[in-house]
């Protein structure tokens, strides 16, 4: 599906595939050999023969568009800029206690209301959903596929407090610009509850090509455990009526799963639970994937909850270790997650996504045979120039002998 075969000969230089998916792969390969500015000097490119497929169908990044709001504009040249490494997910994280980001026509409130503000109080903003439109078919031109996740039982806030209906005590709540979590719940034995979520979800995979609908699931500490196992499962059912199926954090292992679900490992074991139900897993370890996390203690955007991660501890860990039973056939692929409570502008994105989503990319994409981080940081350190061509606001990492 995404393989290809680049052969780089004297008398031309040519790229086969199966999939144009794999042409455009092989041109982004490709396009590394060559400078990243335009010259009108010959070029010279080293003979070659590459023949390349990915171990994962799954190499993602996710940003949390709910804390802090980033328009399509702002999204556009992330996308730009992972897809020059072959990432081809991105999962935006559209709601949360702080703000829901996207449009619902039936529930326009949401929305409207839910998405006024952010973390620490700014105006916030929503995609209208033919500005969703556009960012799904933007990235499917450079083979990103959007992923929409809508977070339920909790990190509900901007939903409860959009309409007081969907809160067992029908009182809307106010609207939270501070950043702890774990106090939200949608009501789960209201009827309403359903209606409210068959319509997003039915909205939601209207706008959504792809066969996932993201259902969040994770740290609903204000909803009961019997509580929160009947929830995911009847949103399981949900999103299957709907033609999609459910992706959750790893807390969603606790429940019943299908087959065709799949649970996001980040901080626990849940996943492991998902495995032994024969679903399969994304892997993205907080200790090593999370791009929120500082780079060292100097760095001044973040969080640390996870610890710090360098360069290197981004890059040097091996997906099917992280959780127990995953094999290559269990594991979907890796993501690497961007929250967003401490990061407010592009340039903030870029700085905690790069040069870090490269390793992430890496793992994604390539075999792990010795992975070494004495070879990868000499390699990496080419790319030092490509980022700065390409405009983006990369953290300079001491450890990468940068050219
Ligand atoms: C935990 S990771 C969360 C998010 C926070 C993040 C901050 C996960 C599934 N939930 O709500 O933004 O930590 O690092």
């Amino acid at each position: 599906a995404e393989g290809y075969v680049l052969t780089i000969a004297p008398e031309a230089i040519c790229i086969h595939a199966n999939r144009p998916a794999g042409i455009f792969y092989g041109a982004q390969t490709l396009l590394q050999l060559v400078p990243p500015t335009p010259t009108r000097e010959p070029i010279a490119i080293r003979a070659a023969t590459i023949r390349d497929v990915p171990r994962f169908e799954w190499r993602g990044m996710m940003l949390d568009v709910a804390r802090h709001f980033f328009k399509v504009a702002d999204v556009k040249p992330l996308i730009d800029n992972l897809a020059r490494y072959k990432i081809n997910r991105l999962h935006l994280h559209l709601s949360d206690d702080q703000g829901w980001r996207i449009e619902i026509k039936s529930w326009e409130r949401l929305a409207k209301h839910g998405g006024s503000t952010e973390v620490g109080g700014g105006a916030g903003g929503y995609y209208s959903q033919a500005e969703y439109s556009e960012l799904v078919a933007y990235a499917a031109q450079q083979y990103i596929t959007i992923i929409p996740e809508i977070d339920v039982p909790g990190h509900t806030n901007a939903a409860l407090a959009s309409y007081a209906e969907l809160n067992a005590d029908e009182t809307a709540r106010d609207l939270y610009t501070g950043t702890e979590v774990g106090f939200s719940s949608l009501s789960i034995h209201q009827a309403i509850t359903y209606k409210f979520l068959d319509d997003v979800i039915g909205e939601l995979a209207a706008l959504t090509p792809a066969p996932y609908i993201h259902i969040g699931g994770d740290e609903a500490r204000s909803t009961a455990h019997d509580a929160y196992l009947y929830l995911i499962e009847r949103v399981q059912e949900i999103v299957r009526a709907h033609g999609k199926r459910m992706i959750g954090w790893e807390e969603i292992a606790q429940a019943k799963l299908l087959p065709t679900s799949i649970a996001q490992h980040w901080c626990a074991d849940f996943a492991a639970q998902a495995i032994r139900q024969g679903a399969r897993v994304i892997v993205s370890p907080s200790t090593r994937a999370y791009l929120d996390m500082k780079y060292d203690a100097a760095t001044k955007l973040g969080l640390d909850w996870a610890g710090l991660i360098d360069v290197e501890k981004a890059y040097m860990w091996e997906p099917t270790a992280e959780v127990q039973g995953a094999t290559d056939e269990n594991v979907l692929g890796v993501e690497a997650p961007l929250w967003t409570e401490t990061i407010e502008t592009l340039d903030d994105i870029e700085y905690m996504t790069f040069p870090r989503i490269i390793g992430i990319a890496e793992i994604g994409w390539s075999p792990q045979v010795n992975r070494s981080w004495d070879e990868y940081r000499q390699r990496l350190a080419a790319h030092g120039a490509r980022l700065k061509a390409f405009d983006v606001n990369f953290f300079a990492a001491p450890q990468v002998p940068w050219e």
